[in-house]
């Protein structure tokens, strides 16, 4: 049977913890990139369902081997999405999250961002602020927030794929050229219970090292980041006993309806 093999290993797992994205620059080929050209705007299910995109952006080794890594074995491999294209001047958009983090430590789905033509600053880069992948929000709340410290502008070569913690607020960047800007957005899921199964080479499970604070945190937030992340990289690694003890029992529905 053909497998995923994971690409993370327990610092680049942890690093994820931490910030909430991992940023493949320019993986997918430049011919494949260049298909992207004619595609709608809005809604592109059929497009990412196709045999073309399947193969060479959903199931690349370095895409797949990161969402091996943080989903596990035989994750949901996405038939959808839609296509974030602007061509006009914009102020851009507000800060937002478009889901939230599962429970608010378990990483259940990653969504992603696929730039097929390279992003430069004038073109309205989706901005991202790592680490804000945790905090359960309020849309609306944190839609008048400006500029904030430690926000990464997602300037990225063509072939770009960017792996983030469903949670993470972000936006589109203000435009000031009328170059047009695509960004393909999809989703991959979990089905298996979490376990340390990327790259490992011994199966002592590691204590969570923690990553610096983040520009934008407080000492005291920056003490409830440390726990949320100890509990995200605990659920990772299938010793958190509680939730594991959950998954352990529960059943498929299919099951349940065909017995
Ligand atoms: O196009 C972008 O850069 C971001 C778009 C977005 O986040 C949204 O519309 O939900
Ligand atoms: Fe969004």
């Amino acid at each position: 049977m053909i497998q995923i093999r994971p690409t993370l290993d327990d610092d680049g797992v942890m690093d994820f913890v931490a910030s909430g994205l991992v940023v493949l620059e320019g993986v997918i080929d430049d011919e494949f990139n260049r298909r992207c050209d004619e595609l709608e705007r809005g809604n592109c299910d059929a497009f990412i369902a196709s045999a073309g995109f399947t193969r060479q952006v959903l199931l690349h080794p370095e895409v797949a081997g990161v969402v091996r890594s943080l989903l596990g074995e035989d994750f949901l491999v996405p038939r959808g999405g839609h296509h974030h294209y602007f061509a006009e001047p914009y102020l851009g958009q507000t800060w937002h999250s478009d889901g939230l983090s599962g429970s608010g430590y378990d990483v259940t789905e990653l969504q992603c961002y696929y730039y097929p033509h390279s992003v430069e600053i004038e073109d309205g880069p989706t901005m991202v602020l790592p680490g804000s992948h945790c905090r359960a929000v309020d849309r609306e709340a944190i839609a008048h927030y400006g500029d904030i410290s430690g926000q990464v502008s997602l300037t990225v070569p063509a072939g770009t794929v960017v792996l983030t913690r469903y949670g993470i607020w972000h936006k589109a960047g203000a435009k000031t050229n009328d170059r047009p800007r695509s960004m393909i957005k999809f989703s991959y899921h979990r089905t298996a219970a979490p376990r340390r199964d990327w790259l490992c080479d011994s199966s002592v499970h590691p204590a969570y090292s923690d990553r610096p604070r983040l520009d934008y945190v407080t000492e005291v937030e920056s003490y409830r980041d440390r726990v949320r992340r100890i509990r995200t990289w605990n659920w990772l690694c299938g010793a958190d006993g509680e939730v594991h003890l959950r998954w352990e029992q529960s059943q498929r529905v299919s099951e349940l309806l065909n017995t």
